[in-house]
């Protein structure tokens, strides 16, 4: 079993597609072993998304992301890492394949409706980012 770090961003959840996302999460048989409603501020966007600091739109991601409440969870299953991003999609919307969260609910490269880790590595770090081992029982 393999765990990855998911978030339903400020603009899926603000649109009202939370309940949407988490049935695809559920139907493709992930377990949520970790969730809660969180609103990121400035700070901790930036820390959550450090390796970006300096790409040219690390202040524009980090102001979207602490603009409004999100949704952030831990899922498991099977190769949950590689299953969450090919659910989810290329990066840019306009790209990702049909079906895919950022397809259906993504407006743009910047609003792209989910995220999820790239590898374990970054999983390790952004799990305990936002939860505590008790939150995770
Ligand atoms: P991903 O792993 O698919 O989320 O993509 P990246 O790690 O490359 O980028 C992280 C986030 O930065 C994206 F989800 C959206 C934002 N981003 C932009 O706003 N512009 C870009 O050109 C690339 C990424």
């Amino acid at each position: 079993m393999e765990r990855t770090f998911a978030i339903i961003k400020p603009d899926s959840f603000a649109a009202g597609n939370a309940g949407k996302i988490l049935a695809r999460i559920y139907a493709e048989g992930f377990k949520v072993v970790g969730i809660k409603k969180l609103y990121m501020s400035k700070v901790e966007a930036e820390g959550f998304y450090y390796v970006h600091k300096e790409r040219p739109f690390f202040g524009e991601l980090t102001d979207f992301m602490s603009s409004a409440p999100c949704i952030v969870m831990v899922l498991e299953t099977e190769g949950a890492i590689l299953k969450w991003r090919d659910l989810m999609g290329a990066t840019n919307p306009a790209e990702a394949a049909e079906g895919t969260m950022r397809k259906e609910f993504g407006s743009n490269i910047g609003e792209n409706a989910t995220h999820g880790s790239d590898a374990p590595e970054t999983a390790a770090f952004e799990i305990p980012y936002f939860f505590s081992g008790l939150e995770l029982l």
